[in-house]
């Protein structure tokens, strides 16, 4: 294991731990899939690679049509007691914790109406979520107590959560922006055609503050930040920032994916010193993302000891809900980065 540890050390910045090891190689027992390895090991993606490409050198795994442990591979899991990875998680709610048919109705709705969308651009690392994750969002914002009659914010929306809100009737009134011209034009048709105008939608750059109005009017907001310190910052802090003051709440999906457990705990800093906020829920893989377009062009593709396309949604991140109490604060300054998309563990862009 330590020489195991050491070999991937040298590869990558990422923190490495043997648990990481331990958990790629249970992932192996269970899948030969490269997306389904990364999927159940919890590592980040260039982590994963890194520790497969060591694995590989030190003849413990073989690259074919998969990964597959060789005879060597075999006895190191064996010597470990590592067994493979199960997914117990429930089949009625898919881990989401909340009864999708409870509002059968609205999802079916939805679907129909998101036929046309945009579809993701490489430019704005868009990838949206399945229909089914975008009404569940709504259904735990609602049992939350976060929605009805109440003042929500969107920032960033190729979800299409802002579609799936206008049809609960329940806010009292929603804003939307996003960067992208496609989606803001999408959103205001659909507002048009269901007859709803209790919405503001916008385009803008979250890079820049947020104007006035934006700014302490709003009960709840929802984003889907890029997961770098600096994005987080900017799609989490300034949804915070639009917020009225304590004990209002927001909604946030982090992955596994694409952060490390050390970069988690960076970003849980990030909230409660920085912003000052407390985290009440965090729902594991509660986002399911659909496969986007440009997979071929990202880094995860360059990275892949074996190229092939994913064939089932591979890509979750956890659902976090934060409230603020007095003392919370927002981000309200510039960001002057041009790249806020990328770091060391990133990969989808
Ligand atoms: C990234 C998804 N590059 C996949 C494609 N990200 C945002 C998409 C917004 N729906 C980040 C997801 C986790 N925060």
């Amino acid at each position: 294991m330590k020489e195991i540890v050491e070999r991937v050390k040298a590869k990558t910045k990422i923190p490495v731990y043997e648990r990481s090891v331990e958990n790629v190689l249970s992932a192996i027992l269970a899948s030969n899939d490269i997306w389904r390895i990364v999927d159940l090991s919890e590592e980040p993606l260039p982590l994963v690679v890194s520790i497969l490409e060591a694995l590989h050198e030190l003849g413990y795994v073989e690259f074919g049509e998969g990964v597959k442990l060789t005879e060597k591979g075999e006895s190191l899991v064996a010597e470990y007691g590592i067994g493979k990875r199960y997914d117990y998680t429930c089949p009625h709610c898919q881990g989401k914790t909340v009864d999708l048919q409870a509002f059968a109705d609205l999802l079916e709705q939805f679907r129909e109406i998101v036929k046309g969308r945009p579809e993701p651009v490489h430019e704005f690392d868009q990838g949206y979520v399945t229909p089914e994750t975008t009404v569940a969002r709504v259904i735990l914002m609602h049992t939350r107590g976060d929605i009805e009659n109440k003042e929500i914010f969107v920032l960033g929306d190729d979800d299409l959560t802002s579609v799936a809100l206008m049809l609960s009737g329940l806010p009292k009134r929603i804003a939307v922006l996003d960067i992208d011209e496609r989606l803001i034009k999408f959103i205001e048709k659909v507002a048009d055609e269901i007859g709803y105008s209790d919405i503001e939608i916008f385009t803008f750059d979250l890079r820049k503050p947020l104007p006035e109005y934006a700014l302490h009017k709003f009960d709840t907001f929802i984003t889907d930040p890029p997961e770098t310190i600096k994005a987080i910052r900017a799609f989490v802090g300034r949804g915070i920032a639009t917020l009225k003051g304590p004990r209002c709440a927001g909604y946030f999906g982090i992955t596994r994916r694409e952060s490390s457990l050390n970069k988690w705990r960076e970003i849980q800093r990030l909230l409660i010193n920085e912003f000052n906020v407390v985290i009440t829920d965090i729902i594991r893989n509660f986002n399911e993302y659909v496969n986007w377009g440009y997979v071929q062009e990202t880094r995860a593709w360059r990275l892949i000891p074996i190229k092939k396309l994913p064939e089932y949604n591979w890509y979750k991140s956890y659902m976090f809900r934060i409230e603020t109490l007095d003392g919370s604060r927002g981000y309200e300054e510039e960001i002057t980065d041009e790249d806020i998309y990328n770091d060391e563990e990133a990969s989808t862009t």
